[in-house]
């Protein structure tokens, strides 16, 4: 191994202007499945996650509100850090923009920004979108059906003109298109790069970087007419959190992150706007940056008009919160969009959790409670069919880590459940049951082979669903100490007394009989 066994993996931050639903939750899912995996795997691990409260669209939603944006994105700040507590998010913490902090590593940056001479004064003549908080072309602009001139996300735009500084983006495309070159996985998926590296060729104008037309932002050192614009802002939380402009210390232990997850929506400014920012101030770019698809709601966009927001409370209530987990990441190839169905959650949980993993569980821990005295048997020698198996097992770890770096949850998933399926079939053929009478020291052989692929699925399991492996691996009696990934190649110890077992992952039945959702 080179390099320092340290991880930093950050989410976006949130805007506070609206509630966290599926999208947010989703986000911050894979990145706490991650950071789960690498403290695992032996990481010292930071996970980041927070709030984005400053920006035109925060000040108008408390202005609507009634209350001063302070107050406003305090209470709304607070249902993201709820939220994260709800879903059982390990983050390490959890960073809000308007905390002392940040203000001064925002300042701080703009402030070697401006010595570097990167930054200069000018006027800003240009559409914008409050919603989208980015500045676009008019050669990017369709006209709306009210004659307004509207943003490729469908955002509305306005024309503003005011005095702006400027980063001066332009003079960073042939470097940024040689570090995207230099760094081939900078950004993923493919698709994304792509689209970054062409956008990019296209030519980059002039970033405007301060607006004085209102007031909720980080004041500009020197100028206080001009607050700093929202994604400069935004984007260095990233640096704040590990303690910038402190460059000791955990900058030093953890900066450049690992990875930022993002949503595509977002993929310009975390892979064009952010590592230009960075380079200029003489700072490393990240590692990565992952853009991931969008969800739908049984087909449809999901939106606050169309009154289909999934949240994740709802979900959870329903079905379970680590079946939410499993399915979100099982579902779709990650990176892809995904569509949100009753239908096909309930196929998974019902399916792979109950029937696949659940069953398996629960009746060969049943036949060792109730034919092998409730211990773990001492196995004779092993056959060609159990040696496969294990070895099937064996060679997971080495997968998922492959699998995961390259953010692959739904690969990784599936592999262990080839193991599963693969260990189903096992014991239908050797049919302890039936060994029972005929040769019970070989019904102890193959109960404690299947245990030991139990132990060592519900072992990789725990990033995705940490309440219910944490079940599992008690009914095995594997001690707190021996769950990291050191004690994978370790196995269960013969004769020790396992605790009654009792199903870990029910069915799920519909209240109303069937009834699609
Ligand atoms: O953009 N499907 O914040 P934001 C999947 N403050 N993911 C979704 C989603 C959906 N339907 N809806 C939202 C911002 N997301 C800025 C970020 S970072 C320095 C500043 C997720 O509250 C997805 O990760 O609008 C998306 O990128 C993010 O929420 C946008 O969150």
């Amino acid at each position: 191994m080179t390099g320092p066994r340290r991880y930093y993996i950050t989410t976006p931050i949130y805007y506070v202007n609206d509630s966290p639903h599926i999208g947010h939750a989703y986000t911050s899912l894979a990145c706490d499945v991650l950071a789960r995996f690498k403290r695992l795997d032996g990481f010292d691990v930071k996970f980041l996650t927070g709030t984005d409260e400053h920006g035109q669209k925060v000040e108008k939603s408390a202005e609507k509100a009634g209350v001063h944006p302070q107050a406003f994105t305090d209470e709304v700040s607070r249902r993201f850090s709820d939220l994260a507590a709800f879903m059982g998010y390990s983050n390490d913490d959890f960073i809000r923009t308007t905390e002392p902090r940040h203000i001064a590593s925002v300042q701080a940056l703009w402030t070697r920004l401006v010595e570097k001479g990167e930054i200069y004064l000018g006027k800003y003549a240009g559409w914008y979108s409050v919603r989208d908080e980015a500045f676009y072309g008019a050669d990017e602009l369709t006209t709306g059906a009210d004659g307004g001139k509207i943003a490729p996300t469908g955002a509305p735009v306005e024309w503003v003109e005011e005095p702006s500084y400027f980063f001066r983006l332009s003079a960073w495309q042939d470097r940024l298109l040689r570090f995207y070159d230099e760094h081939p996985d900078f950004i993923a998926p493919t698709s994304r790069r792509n689209e970054v590296i062409s956008f990019v060729k296209n030519g980059l104008q002039d970033l405007s970087v301060s607006r004085t037309s209102f007031k909720w932002g980080v004041p500009v050192p020197g100028d206080a007419d001009h607050i700093m614009y929202v994604w400069l802002d935004a984007l260095t939380n990233y640096i704040t959190a590990v303690g910038y402009p402190e460059t000791s210390g955990d900058y030093a232990k953890f900066w450049p992150a690992d990875l930022h997850m993002v949503g595509k929506d977002i993929v310009r400014f975390h892979a064009i706007y952010w590592p230009a920012f960075l380079m200029a101030a003489d700072l490393a770019p990240p590692r990565r940056v992952f853009a991931h698809g969008w969800w739908t709601n049984e087909g449809q966009k999901i939106s606050k008009s169309l009154g289909n927001v999934i949240s994740p409370y709802d979900l959870v209530q329903r079905y379970g919160l680590d079946p939410v987990r499993y399915f979100l990441l099982r579902e779709v190839p990650f990176g892809n969009d995904g569509d949100f169905s009753h239908r096909s959650m309930v196929n998974r949980v019902n399916g792979e959790l109950a029937n696949e993993f659940g069953n398996l569980a629960q009746r060969s821990l049943s036949m060792i409670g109730k034919n092998l005295g409730g211990q773990v048997p001492t196995p004779g020698a092993f056959t060609a069919e159990d040696d496969e198996l294990l070895a099937a097992a064996a060679a997971l770890l080495d997968k998922l880590r492959a699998s995961f770096d390259r953010q692959a949850f739904h690969e990784g998933l599936e592999a262990v459940w080839s193991v599963v399926r693969a260990a189903n079939v096992y014991i239908d053929r050797q049919a302890p049951w039936a060994l029972k009478k005929t040769d019970p020291a070989r019904m102890g052989t193959v109960l404690y082979v299947v245990a030991e692929v139990i132990r060592q699925v519900a072992l990789l399991l725990q990033p995705v669903m940490p309440g219910s492996t944490a079940r599992m691996l008690d009914q095995l009696a594997v001690a707190e100490t021996a769950r990291d990934f050191t004690a994978y190649g370790q196995h269960l110890a013969a004769g020790t007394a396992l605790p009654k077992p009792e199903g870990v992952f029910p069915r799920y039945v519909d209240a109303d009989e069937g009834g699609a959702a």
